[in-house]
């Protein structure tokens, strides 16, 4: 790739990320956009007020092409894809491909050249665009598995911007990752970054090690020296790897929670509930990765064998619809439903049901009421880059009470050291994590959750995102200005 321009009037903060922050509303006589809240969107939303931002991403419509436009102050650039494109780039090679390889292969990745093309071929897209956004000297900060090709790729083009990425999933050990056929391109694509930040400080050290091994590239505390590559038209330059683990918008959970309207919809599925002693709650995308099966064999478990009845005790499980067209994400979902239908078969009586089960998503404030009703949120992800909802429960639990069960396999674990941690696959340890966590005395629910709730208060997603560019702006200073085209 060779260098471009900055263009004339660019923004001078460019988020780029797979799904632009809206969703295209056409119920109405003329389509508008709505904006979809996510953790990222509020994590950036001061830098996008504070400097001249833009976000680069798919508008998630197949073989539409949107002009860019503004929306609630921020400039939004659609990419456009092809259905073919959503078909290889999106739900093939990043999502049966990378997705399972990175998250310890619980489920067999999947290797096609087509695809590889197709990822190779979107993510000189997003990368192009990025070039002709961005202002000279500009932050660039590109997020996930989509677009790990991107950092390099937009280095090429465009030498004079400050280039971050950060990957929200696990990065595994080199045993597994050296499985990818183009591993070397992949790490090619991500070292083009100045900073690449990580969950977890295990993901970052596995990411160096594959640089190291795969490369033979030293690496000197967390940086890495990338050499020089002509044929690609990259300068030598330093990347460094590092943990940024992600959170949640403390603030405004507790601002949610403490809602007199909240509080009383929470009471209300209480009572909806058959006013059970204890509710326990499970929240997720429909995925292999999130322990759902596990999770009900021990809870099934406990009530065949009585330790738990369902005269005092109801799970509620949410799992979103997630990549529905995907193989493994059909047999996940007869997987977990032919469980929840033996469980409730087994165990439930009239108005007294074992499990809940709802396959839809809700709006975000019954999501609130649902962390506000429950006695025990259970989080068992065989691997998760952080988990997102076992930060939410504690950040909803104004009271200080209720008990959080969370696998070590999860990012969150590194921040939540007093939940009940668990080992997913280890049934009967997770039997008893579960029977702990209903009985769980109220002074030790207060000692747990009190010390979880002061740690989000500060490490919020404000505190993430202002950690990360902080940085990268510091390397940026170390570089000693480099000369803009
Ligand atoms: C990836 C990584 C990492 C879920 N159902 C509903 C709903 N949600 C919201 C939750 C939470 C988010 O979706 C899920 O985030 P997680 O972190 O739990 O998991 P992934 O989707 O796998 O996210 C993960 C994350 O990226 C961020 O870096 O933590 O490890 O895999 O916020 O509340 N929200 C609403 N209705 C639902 O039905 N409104």
């Amino acid at each position: 790739l060779e260098p471009v321009p900055a263009p004339a009037a660019g923004a001078d903060f460019v988020v780029v990320a797979n799904r632009l922050p809206v969703d295209r509303d056409t119920s109405g006589d003329e389509p508008t956009w709505r904006t979809s809240p996510g953790g990222l969107v509020t994590g950036v939303a001061p830098v996008m007020r504070s400097r001249e931002g833009a976000w680069i991403g798919w508008a998630g419509i197949a073989d539409e092409e949107f002009e860019p436009f503004d929306l609630d102050s921020m400039h939004l650039v659609p990419v456009r894809l092809s259905s073919e494109e959503v078909v290889r780039y999106y739900e093939g090679f990043s999502n049966a491909t990378l997705w399972p390889l990175f998250h310890d292969v619980i489920v067999p990745p999947e290797f096609h050249r087509t695809w590889w093309e197709a990822y190779q071929r979107v993510n000189e897209r997003f990368a192009r665009t990025a070039a002709q956004t961005a202002a000279a000297g500009a932050t660039v900060w590109v997020h996930d598995y989509q677009l790990l090709l991107v950092p390099e790729m937009l280095r090429a083009l465009r030498p004079d911007v400050s280039i971050g990425f950060f990957n929200h999933i696990p990065f595994p050990p080199w045993e597994i990752f050296s499985q990818l056929p183009w591993r070397r391109e992949i790490l090619a694509g991500a070292l083009g970054a100045d900073l690449i930040g990580f969950q977890r400080p295990a993901d970052a050290a596995n990411f160096r090690r594959a640089a190291r091994i795969d490369r033979g590239w030293s690496t000197a505390g967390m940086d890495i020296r990338v050499p020089a590559d002509p044929e690609r038209g990259t300068a030598a330059h330093v990347s460094r790897a590092a943990a940024f683990p992600i959170s949640i918008d403390a603030e405004e959970l507790d601002a949610y929670s403490h809602d007199p309207q909240i509080i009383e919809r929470a009471a209300q599925i209480r009572r909806d509930l058959g006013d059970p002693a204890v509710v326990i709650l499970g929240v997720d995308r429909m995925d292999y990765t999130k322990g759902i099966r596990h999770r009900l064999k021990a809870y099934g478990e406990l009530l065949d064998s009585g330790a738990l009845s369902t005269d005092d005790v109801t799970l509620v499980q949410i799992a979103t619809p997630s990549r529905e067209r995907l193989d493994q994400y059909q047999q996940i979902r007869t997987e977990v439903e032919l469980a929840v239908g033996r469980i409730n078969g087994e165990h439930s009586g009239l108005g007294k049901q074992a499990v809940h089960y709802f396959h839809h998503s809700f709006p975000r404030a019954e999501m609130t009421a649902f962390y506000l009703a429950a006695d025990v949120m259970l989080v068992t992800a065989l691997r998760d880059g952080m988990n997102l909802v076992a930060k939410e429960y504690v950040a909803c639990r104004t009271g200080d009470d209720g008990a959080l069960v969370l696998s070590e396999f999860a990012g969150a674990a590194d921040q939540l050291t007093q939940a009940l941690m668990v080992n997913p696959h280890d049934i009967a340890g997770l039997k008893r994590a579960i029977r702990r966590a209903v009985e769980m005395p109220k002074a030790a629910q207060h000692r747990r959750m009190q010390a979880m709730r002061r740690r989000l208060a500060k490490e919020n997603v404000q505190a993430w995102s202002q950690a990360f560019l902080d940085e990268l702006e510091e390397l940026d200073e170390d570089k000693g200005g480099q000369a803009t085209p």
